[in-house]
């Protein structure tokens, strides 16, 4: 489980504003518009409660002032919790959230009290991720390349297949493949196969899974994983579209999951 630093938090709304900009460019539809689409749903005013978590590695330093800026930032109205925990959850139910935010090292979740609803961040993140790789205007077929097969990969992966993809995957867990392939159909790939994409799912948590072999010249890489996924010199030598954010993507689709 890659766990977000507070680093990897800093200036979120500039890169927010920077993602935004490329998934309107290269899909015609902004962040909001991709969620709206995806669940049919619209964000109302609902109140959402944040409750930071101190089990495991503890409170992560901005986590939860982050969460504040994404549901201030989609309209809806939030607040932390004054206490960690339990004693932080009974606060936010007390005080009438509709909607618990709340992460250990484990699972990230978003669980609506008024329809029951509740969804991961890994699924949440991989279907939004998904989506964004899918819809690109520049794809010039319906293969889809998706690098991981972890929680979010999977959950990426299956959404791709339902939505009539042709989905072909790696990742050195053949366990995790093999998983892939029985339950999913998808088509295993490995790097010494010839074959390009110009659609990209990376959800791995290392560095450098993209060797120029696998894109074609123009191409979308679509990615919540931390470290990137996409060397520098592969991203300049090609025209890619790069989409990858620590947080705000995955949060807005946990959260239109869940209305
Ligand atoms: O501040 C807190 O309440 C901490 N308990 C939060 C821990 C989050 C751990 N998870 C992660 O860093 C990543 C995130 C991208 C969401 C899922 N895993
Ligand atoms: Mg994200």
């Amino acid at each position: 489980m890659a766990l977000l630093t507070q680093e990897d938090l800093e200036n979120l709304s500039m890169q927010l504003e920077e993602n935004d900009a490329v998934v309107s460019k290269v899909t015609g539809v902004d962040i909001k518009g991709i969620c709206e689409s995806l669940y049919g749903t619209k964000l109302g005013s609902e109140k959402v409660g944040i409750i930071p978590i101190t089990a495991g590695n503890g409170v992560i330093g901005n986590f939860a002032s982050s969460l504040l800026f994404i549901v201030e930032y989609f309209g809806l109205d939030g607040f932390i919790s004054e206490h960690p925990d339990v004693t932080g959850y009974y606060e936010a139910v007390s005080q009438g959230a509709d909607i618990i935010l709340m992460a250990d090292d484990h699972i990230f979740t978003a669980h609506n009290l008024r329809n029951e609803k509740i969804v991961s961040n890994h699924v949440a993140t991989g279907v939004i991720y998904a989506e964004i790789a899918s819809r690109f205007e520049d794809a010039t077929s319906k293969d889809i390349l998706v690098i991981g097969l972890g929680g979010v990969g999977y959950a990426g992966a299956k959404h791709l297949v339902k939505k009539g993809f042709n989905v072909f995957a790696c990742d050195p867990n053949k366990a995790f493949l093999e998983k892939a392939v029985d339950e999913l159909g998808i088509n295993p790939y490995c790097s010494d196969d010839r074959k390009r994409f110009s659609m990209v799912l990376e959800a791995t948590p290392n560095a450098d899974t993209i060797s120029e072999g696998m894109i074609e010249e123009r191409c979308l890489v679509s990615t919540p994983g931390i470290p990137c996924g996409l060397p520098s010199e592969v991203g300049k030598k090609y025209r890619v579209d790069l989409v990858m954010e620590p947080l705000v993507i995955g949060v807005a689709s946990m959260l239109y999951s869940v209305i």
